[in-house]
């Protein structure tokens, strides 16, 4: 494996490998597929707009949010949630494309998960500034399921932590076509991605852009 570690005392990781027990990073997986993924996000976003959800306690998440699939993941004052509509239009989400789906399969299939048939897809747009504070994943009928989280676009850095909120976390950094496959032992752990800095990529400008493909229902 390689383990490099840059003046700013990130992991940089490269190949594929286990960064944790049941959590492999799959660097550049997703190259082959950004540009098809960024000429379909439009499409996607022009029927299910990116939005700034509701927290339970009634902030604006930093993070601009929307979905695909058969199920949505939701915030708003009534809590945490799947749903087959958008409440925003009324309409069920667009449907997973071809070429998400094939990403996902794909991907997990190389990290161990040969079954992975995701049903929904939360697409999260970061700009400068953005953060995603720690949190666990939880909102998933069965736990069983990995999910298949893909980069693209400006770097972030990701914090992963363990089970329980105050365990230890290590920080990774995560390049456009990263993917990572989170399952068994990390299902459930906390993690969150640090305020995104202010480079420029020649993906799509000024952001981030992370799909993350879960089985929901
Ligand atoms: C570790 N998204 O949407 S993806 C999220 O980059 C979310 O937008 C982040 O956390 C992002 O919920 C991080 C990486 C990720 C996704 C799911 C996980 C890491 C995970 C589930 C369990 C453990
Ligand atoms: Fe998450």
């Amino acid at each position: 494996m390689a383990d490099l570690f840059t003046a700013s005392g990130v992991a940089e990781l490269s190949g594929d490998e286990a960064i944790a027990p049941g959590a492999v990073l799959l660097h550049g997986f997703a190259l082959p597929f950004a540009d098809d993924i960024g000429a379909i996000l439009g499409d996607i976003a022009e029927h299910a707009p990116f939005r700034r959800m509701t927290t339970p306690w009634g902030g604006a998440m930093s993070v601009a949010m929307t979905n695909c699939g058969d199920a949505g993941w939701l915030s708003d004052r009534a809590g945490y949630r799947y749903d087959r509509i958008d409440p925003q239009t009324g309409q069920p989400w667009p449907a997973m494309p071809g070429c998400f789906m094939a990403l996902a399969t794909r991907a997990a299939e190389q990290a161990g998960y040969p079954r992975f048939l995701p049903d929904a897809c939360l697409i999260n747009r970061y700009v400068p500034g953005t953060r995603l504070t720690l949190h666990q994943d939880r909102d998933e009928r069965d736990y069983a399921h990995p999910i298949v989280s893909v980069s693209l676009g400006l770097p972030a850095t990701f914090q992963f932590g363990g089970p329980n909120r105050r365990d230890p976390v290590r920080r990774f950094l995560v390049r456009h076509g990263d993917v990572v496959v989170w399952g068994k032992e990390s299902r459930l752990a906390y993690h969150g991605i640090a305020e995104i800095k202010e480079v420029d990529h020649p993906f799509l400008g000024k952001v981030r852009i992370n799909l993350t493909f879960r089985r929901a229902l």
